[in-house]
């Protein structure tokens, strides 16, 4: 299936805000919305305007914002939540409902009957309002198949524009996606979205496998913040699809990653992993002597991703005991000196031994090729 069309739902401001450690003012809710607009996502979740006074007051500032972007809202089932959601103004409302019998029995204790006629209720409102709107069915992965079929082919009856899949405790398996997908694309004129979480580390491969089964919406956030360990992260969800074809994701200004991602770090006070995908620190950092020497030839060899398409560049280390000839004499090169092949051997050898004790700085590499020209 090909997989042109998709479009991000960008959630840090909704499930981010589940972020344990989240908490964001009024002016960073509008500088997280300003930067996403100008990166180019075309939709955004905020959290439940019913959630809090403040929520509700926010939700209706952004509301307000010139951007190209669309504005949405997740929402209980509830008529007074989405009420009060339309009422801020949005482009769209999400609603959600747990379908699987831990929620039905635990939480809201309905018949699937009863979430049909809830919805109905909810959704023709939403409809009359001239907003577009997204039934989710919550647990989606720990429901029964007929049960899932049942609710989603009502809704989709109802007209809604899409229908969610959330993998909200992060257990489905890229397989399960594709199957329940494949055969919903087949039963649904709705368009599909996905929520992945990442429990087990499968929601960046869950939400590309979403796309190649027929889904069109992905649901992401900054750095993947939200309930315990997140969801799929958008740098990482972006780096999967350029790694398809970069042309995919040129709709967005990738320059910009770095920044959204510092500035949602600094907000609400985490690291950026070294390992991230595309901005971690080592993301371009090329170490051993085979994979220098390739990649000073040419960078493909050692990288899907053009660190430049990011505004970020690669890393050739060179100070330890895994060094190369290659990349030795790049260097070399690049400080002016000339080391003819023998000196050029030696000075490896020399550097491998000094670096069994442990990695050298690249001030003191530098002072060693200099002085071995001298000497
Ligand atoms: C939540 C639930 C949710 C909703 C996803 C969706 C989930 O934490 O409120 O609306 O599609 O993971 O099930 O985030
Ligand atoms: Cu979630």
């Amino acid at each position: 299936m090909s997989i042109t069309n998709f479009k991000i739902i960008e959630s840090t401001l909704r499930e981010g805000e589940q972020f344990a450690r989240a908490h964001f003012s009024t002016a960073q809710k509008l500088e997280i919305v300003e930067a996403l607009n100008e990166f180019g996502v075309e939709y955004i979740e905020l959290t439940s305007p019913a959630a809090s006074p403040q929520s509700y007051v926010d939700a209706k500032q952004i509301c307000k914002k010139k951007r190209q972007l669309k504005v949405l809202t997740h929402t209980r089932c509830h008529m007074e939540d989405a009420q009060m959601a339309v009422d801020t103004g949005v482009d769209g409302v999400d609603i959600l409902f747990g379908t699987s019998s831990f929620l039905r029995k635990f939480s809201h204790g309905k018949s699937i009957e009863e979430i049909i006629e809830s919805a109905r209720e909810v959704i023709d409102y939403i409809k009359v309002s001239g907003c577009e709107v997204r039934f989710s069915s919550e647990d989606t992965f720990r429901s029964e198949e007929q049960d899932l079929l049942r609710v989603y082919r009502a809704v989709d009856q109802m007209g809604v524009d899409r229908v969610g899949l959330a993998d909200t405790v992060g257990v489905a398996t890229p397989r399960q996606i594709y199957a329940l997908v494949s055969e919903l694309h087949r039963a649904l004129k709705a368009n599909i979205e996905f929520h992945g979480h990442n429990d087990t580390g499968c929601a960046i491969a869950n939400s590309y496998t979403a796309l190649e089964a027929g889904a069109t919406h992905i649901d992401t956030s900054i750095l993947g913040i939200g309930e315990r360990n997140g969801i799929t992260p958008l740098g990482g969800f972006i780096a999967r699809i350029y790694a398809i074809d970069p042309q995919l994701v040129k709709k967005y200004k990738l320059a910009m990653l770095k920044d959204l991602e510092r500035m949602v770090a600094g907000m609400v006070d985490i690291e950026i992993p070294f390992n991230n995908y595309i901005t971690g620190e080592t993301s371009f950092t090329h170490k051993a002597g085979m994979h220098t020497k390739a990649v000073l030839l040419n960078p493909g060899c050692y990288e899907i991703i053009n660190p430049l398409d990011f505004g970020l560049d690669r890393t050739i280390s060179i100070g330890h005991r895994l060094t190369g000839r290659n990349a030795i004499q790049n260097r070399a090169q690049q400080l002016g000196l000339h080391f003819g092949d023998s000196e050029l051997r030696a000075v490896t050898q020399e550097i491998k031994r000094l670096a069994d004790e442990g990695p050298i700085s690249p001030d003191r590499l530098d002072q060693i090729l200099r002085g071995w020209i001298t000497a």
